[in-house]
């Protein structure tokens, strides 16, 4: 390094302590003053007040971490809900289960035409509503004559899973079962062990005849109302069937235990979102309390639990598909911001896609898809940070921060609660999206960070928020740039971070009003 780098790369602790923009956190913002030791009026004082960085302390050993199964989970980024069943053909979204099996049609159906679209936008996995709330199954169960086998549907021989699973094979997906615990059709719910016996025997016949599932999905949904059915699920017992036959499937519900869910419908993760989580806030599926879902939103920075949140969305305002909103279904604009407020906000992205009538994928939703997958490679494809050079404010492997490979990354002294890196690229770019993320094998700690370019004279903050985790997009004004720096403020735990990434936006239409955006897209 030449000592001309040297002089740019040396920390520039005066600029850092005149930066009038310096703001706190958005959220997570009182466990950030109780972890500082600080009140709130301390934190909103310039950051000269603030602990000096590279504050050393004790290391909590217990933050959690993913399991490998969790991991690949969260950085698959894409799967595919697909929600077929008797609604298809009743237009309805509840189903009551008293409709007739014979009504179940879907004459074109090929689930290999819904694989190949799911690959071509790179999505890695697929999941099937199996069973609905009605309760009609769409592989052929020993446990009801309310099924596939009672339909005129290749005269009663059909078996959608079997299609669906051989399907994803073929296009190298991984493939994921929907059953949902609320039955309006099988006699036995309400019942108490009777149903819990059939909905076991159910989830035995979805896990040992279809091959490895990466993930089962259990709905909190129950529309049964004050004088309706009860019906106590045997959590433990559904827990440990999945365990038993599929130990390397994730198993996703509000109350977990592997995958969580985000606490709405709309596409949208918490602007601070933790993986981890107190289980005690969310210990069963089904409450829709402001507790609940806040707490499903945004995790806990304390969690015991690494529980990531998944956000399915639909591409059309129904799950299951209706003729009717043909003229509803998302462009590709918007399939781009449910991709930034969800994995941007370090999530998950489930989309569902419902097949229509035929058994196929619309035209429009294909095409947006088609066109998904378009707008985010053109976005993504060329990231301007490349040949930057990087100095840090301590730790190793600096330069590791931008190798794309997930494992590789720069560690803060460890102990380290707070720290900088610094960029000084080839020639100035223009950008207009940043990418940020944590090495999350090692957990999630950072809960404090900003984005400053350096204009010549001083630090600007670009764009700033609290968590980072696997990943966090922002959408920011177009800026010029070739000296940045990244903050963090401060983490619960050694900070590594294992992506930094600029984009311009090709499509950028009209610059962001706020200038203080931090991450909405
Ligand atoms: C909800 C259900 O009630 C919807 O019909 C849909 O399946 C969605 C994914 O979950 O809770």
């Amino acid at each position: 390094m030449t000592s001309h780098a040297k002089s740019w790369l040396a920390p520039d602790s005066a600029a850092i302590a005149t930066d009038q923009q310096a703001q706190p956190a958005a959220t997570g913002r009182r466990r950030f003053l109780t972890a500082l030791g600080a009140t709130g009026t301390a934190c909103m004082l310039p950051l000269r007040s603030q602990p000096a960085l590279a504050a050393t302390t004790t290391i909590s050993p217990t933050r959690p971490r993913p399991s490998p199964a969790q991991l690949a989970w969260q950085r698959e980024e894409l799967a595919l809900f697909v929600h077929l069943g008797i609604n298809t053909f009743t237009d309805r979204e509840w189903g009551d289960g008293r409709e007739s099996p014979t009504l179940f049609a879907p004459t074109q159906l090929d689930t290999r035409q819904w694989a190949r679209a799911a690959k071509a936008a790179g999505f890695g996995s697929m999941i099937l509503t199996a069973k609905h709330h009605d309760g009609f199954c769409l592989w052929p169960s020993a446990t009801t004559q309310h099924s596939v086998a009672s339909s005129p549907w290749r005269d009663g021989q059909g078996d959608v899973l079997r299609e669906f699973v051989d399907a994803c094979r073929a296009e190298g997906l991984g493939t994921g079962v929907y059953l949902s615990p609320w039955d309006r059709n099988h006699p036995s719910y309400g019942h108490g062990q009777a149903y819990n016996d059939v909905y076991i025997a159910q989830l035995t016949e979805l896990l040992t005849r279809y091959g490895p599932m990466i993930e089962v999905w259990f709905d909190g949904a129950n529309g049964e109302g004050a004088n309706g059915k009860r019906q106590h699920y045997d959590w433990p017992r559904i827990h440990a069937t999945v365990r038993r036959l599929q130990p390397q499937a994730v198993i996703f519900s509000d109350a977990g235990p592997d995958v969580r869910w985000v606490g709405n419908e709309i596409g949208s993760a918490g602007a601070s979102n933790w993986s981890l989580v107190n289980p005690e806030r969310v210990p069963a599926p089904g409450a829709n309390d402001p507790w609940t879902t806040e707490a499903l939103q945004q995790g806990d920075p304390d969690g015991s639990l690494w529980r990531p949140a998944e956000t399915d969305v639909s591409i059309r305002p129904g799950w299951f598909w209706h003729a009717a909103q043909n003229k509803q279904v998302r462009g590709a604009d918007n399939l781009l911001g449910l991709y930034f407020t969800s994995v941007g906000r370090n999530s998950k992205l489930l989309l569902n896609v419902p097949p229509n009538r035929d058994g196929l994928f619309d035209v429009p939703d294909l095409a947006a898809l088609t066109g998904f997958h378009a707008r985010k490679h053109a976005l993504f494809a060329h990231d301007l940070m490349r040949g930057a050079r990087v100095r840090a404010s301590s730790g190793r492997d600096v330069q590791a921060l931008l190798d794309p490979d997930p494992d590789r990354h720069w560690q803060a002294e460890p102990g380290t609660r707070s720290a900088w890196l610094e960029f000084y690229l080839p020639a100035p770019v223009r950008f207009d999206v940043v990418a940020l993320g944590e090495a999350i094998s090692h957990g999630q700690h950072i809960a404090a960070w900003r984005l400053q370019l350096h204009d010549g004279r001083d630090w600007r903050t670009l764009t700033w928020g609290s968590t980072l985790g696997y990943l966090r997009l922002a959408r920011i004004r177009p800026h010029l740039a070739q000296r940045l720096r990244l903050l963090i403020d401060f983490a619960y735990d050694t900070p590594r971070i294992a992506r930094i990434s600029l984009y311009h936006d090709p499509r950028t239409a009209e610059p962001s009003k706020r200038p203080d955006n931090h991450g909405d897209a």
